[in-house]
């Protein structure tokens, strides 16, 4: 499962990642020296691909804080992006083997810590990968982390993370990160655009969520989207489209227990519902 955590993976799934030698916090040393020269290219033809595929998809926040950032000819070293990114928003990234527990994962967050899995994928997984690599939490994650506002939604995010885990609102919580942060769509004037990282890594969803005809397209309401099952291994079949940063932020805001209450009452929604008198937001066109 896609963001299945080391507490749910010990019954012997294994994670990727070397878990040998990391902190109470799950934290390594990112050992830039020991990418191999094919591992640089790699990242190198998968951060061309995407650069290409980004202008007209995804949000404008994203394409200017890419431009920003000189990561395109080899796997960044995540002290120098920090210097850079504390500088704008206060966040710094950490190294980590790969997925880390819920809990750990939002303790970073709350403390303005983006987690970074230093690994890279293998060749042949260049258009899919299970867990979160390198690409994806670099390239997906961090060039938004430099907006301010979205920013700011992140480490609430984390806060409201480390609260769910103590009212077992967990299960909602990582389907509004999933709508949102790693599959959101957020309008624009020239139409619907991508900003979550899952899709801005991905060579195939980064087209698909903005124009397949198949996916729901459905206005961003908190509670909605914490209803919905999402699928881990295929492209998604309902995205959530936000106005703009401000609105989320707005949106995980409040105090989550009473959704939670009420939630806890309701069935969950299968990924592919629409609900009566939902809107279904047109896609772009082609
Ligand atoms: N760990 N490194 C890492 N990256 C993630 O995105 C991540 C994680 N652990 C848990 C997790 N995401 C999800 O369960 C979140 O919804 C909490
Ligand atoms: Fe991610």
């Amino acid at each position: 499962d896609f963001f299945k955590t080391l507490e749910e993976k010990s019954d012997g799934g294994t994670l990727r990642g070397d878990y040998s030698r990391c902190d109470a916090n799950y934290v390594v040393q990112q050992d830039w020296s020991a990418y191999t020269p094919e591992q640089h290219a790699l990242w190198r033809r998968l951060y061309q691909r995407q650069a290409k595929l980004v202008p007209g998809r995804a949000c404008d926040v994203f394409i200017d804080s890419l431009a920003k950032m000189d990561a395109s000819e080899e796997i960044p070293r995540f002290d120098r992006t920090t210097e850079a990114l504390h500088k704008a928003t206060g966040w710094e990234l950490v190294a980590v083997p790969g997925l880390v527990p819920d809990l750990t994962f939002f303790e970073h967050l709350a403390n303005r810590r983006f987690p970074v899995t230093v690994w890279l994928r293998d060749p042949h997984e260049f258009d899919y990968i299970v867990e979160p690599d390198v690409f994806h939490d670099f390239f997906g994650h961090v060039p938004l982390l430099f907006n301010p506002i979205f920013a700011d939604h992140m480490q609430q995010y984390g806060q409201g993370g480390l609260k769910a885990l103590k009212v077992d609102g967990l299960t909602y919580l990582a389907r509004l990160y999933w709508y949102t942060v790693e599959f959101g769509l957020m309008e624009s004037p020239q139409g619907l655009r991508a900003y979550g990282a899952g899709i801005l890594s991905s060579g195939g969803e980064v087209e698909y969520c903005l124009t397949a005809p198949a996916p729901r397209r459905i206005p961003f309401e908190v509670e909605r989207v914490m209803r919905t099952l999402y699928k881990i291994d295929s492209y998604q079949e309902t995205y959530f489209v936000i106005r703009d940063f401000q609105q989320l932020f707005e949106a995980t805001t409040p105090d989550f227990t009473p959704y939670y209450e009420r939630l806890k009452t309701q069935e969950a929604l299968p990924a592919n519902t629409l609900l009566p008198g939902e809107i279904n937001l047109a896609p772009n066109p082609h």
